[in-house]
């Protein structure tokens, strides 16, 4: 079937249309060069009319909950009159297929939702790839009419830090019982965290649950704060009776009001945009270093000479870049 203009797309998107939306993001996620027109032309059409959602990336180890969490988390929102949707990056899909069969079993009901867009990983290609086509597949949401768009991505290194940069507040999912070992854990991560969430405190559960928050928020407090208006929060909820998970709405909202006020929203994502921009930069220096012949000439014989230690790294490097730069 031939595909709609981008003008089609675009009207269809704007409309709601969930088939429309679907190949709208089929589109942006095509990795074929011939489509990457047609992509752009799409969303120089919808970016007028994004950018009014909330975005919260949603991050934790595997079994933390994070599925589990955003199908009550996503239900009570949509009761509430909101169109959520919910995102992927998962660096690992081209490798398992996706979580998309662990996601549809544990958000039955959100699937169901009308007012719920449950879209998997993109897959394939690196993960700035795999970023860049969730980044564009938000445009499309919100564009929809989607006000609250939730990013899950599995806690594993980069990925993180490559969601934090493309939403409003990151959420950062930890098991009871994890507080112990918080020397050792991804100190990282958790200077990313605008709210922490012990999950499951449920049952047997709730004690150690509790401990871990005090844990949690105690190791916060000696983070020096991210942004000036906001101290990092820790909280504990359970995905499966569904208590405390519409604190995590109220702790949404006062960030964003207080961003707000303070003039950081937009600010924070201005700055998003602009990073965004060099690190699509980079990345398209970096394949065009890697395809250009002459550099690829050069490597050939400083390569076998930086292995043997007679050239040093960066003298061959020097070397590579003046031959890219045509000299
Ligand atoms: N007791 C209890 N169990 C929960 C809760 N939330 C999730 N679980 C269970 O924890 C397991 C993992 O939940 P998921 O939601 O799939 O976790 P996930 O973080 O999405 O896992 P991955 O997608 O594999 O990274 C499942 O067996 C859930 O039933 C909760 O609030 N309380
Ligand atoms: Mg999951």
């Amino acid at each position: 079937m031939k595909r709609p203009s981008p003008e089609t797309l675009a009207e269809g998107v704007r409309a709601g249309t969930r088939a429309m939306m679907g190949r709208a993001i089929t589109l942006v996620e095509s990795s074929r060069a011939a489509d990457r027109d047609d992509a752009n032309a799409l969303l120089e059409r919808l970016a007028p009319h994004a950018g009014g959602s909330i975005r919260v990336g949603i991050t934790g180890s595997p079994g933390v909950g994070k599925s589990t969490l955003i199908e009550t988390f996503g239900r009570q929102l949509t009761s509430g009159g909101h169109r959520v949707a919910v995102l992927a990056v998962d660096p690992s899909s081209d490798r398992t297929g996706g979580s998309i069969l662990g996601d549809k079993t544990r958000m039955t009901e959100l699937a169901r939702d009308p007012n719920a867009f449950i879209r998997p990983s993109p897959s394939g290609g690196t993960l700035g790839g795999v970023a860049r086509r969730t980044r564009e597949t938000m445009t499309v949401c919100e564009a929809a009419g989607y006000d609250v768009v939730l990013v899950e991505t599995v806690g594993v290194g980069q990925s993180e830090v490559m969601v934090a940069g493309m939403v409003d507040m990151f959420v950062v999912l930890v098991l009871p019982g994890s507080g112990d070992e918080l020397q050792g854990i991804k100190r990282g991560i958790l200077e990313l965290a605008d709210l922490l969430v012990v999950t499951k405190a449920d049952g047997d559960a709730l004690a150690a649950a509790r401990r871990t928050c005090q844990q949690h928020a105690n190791a916060l407090r000696l983070i020096p704060p991210k942004i000036p208006v906001w101290t990092p929060k820790a909280m504990t909820c359970s995905a499966l009776t569904g208590e405390g998970v519409d604190t995590i709405w109220t702790v949404t909202q006062a960030f964003r009001d207080g961003l707000r006020a303070a003039g950081l929203w937009d600010d924070r994502r201005r700055e998003q945009r602009v990073r965004w921009m060099w690190r699509a930069l980079e990345d398209g220096v970096r394949d065009a270093v890697h395809q250009d012949p002459a550099v690829r000439s050069k490597l050939r014989a400083l390569e076998p000479e930086v292995r043997a230690g007679v050239r040093t790294p960066d003298e061959a490097a020097a070397l590579l870049l003046t031959a890219f730069r045509g000299g």
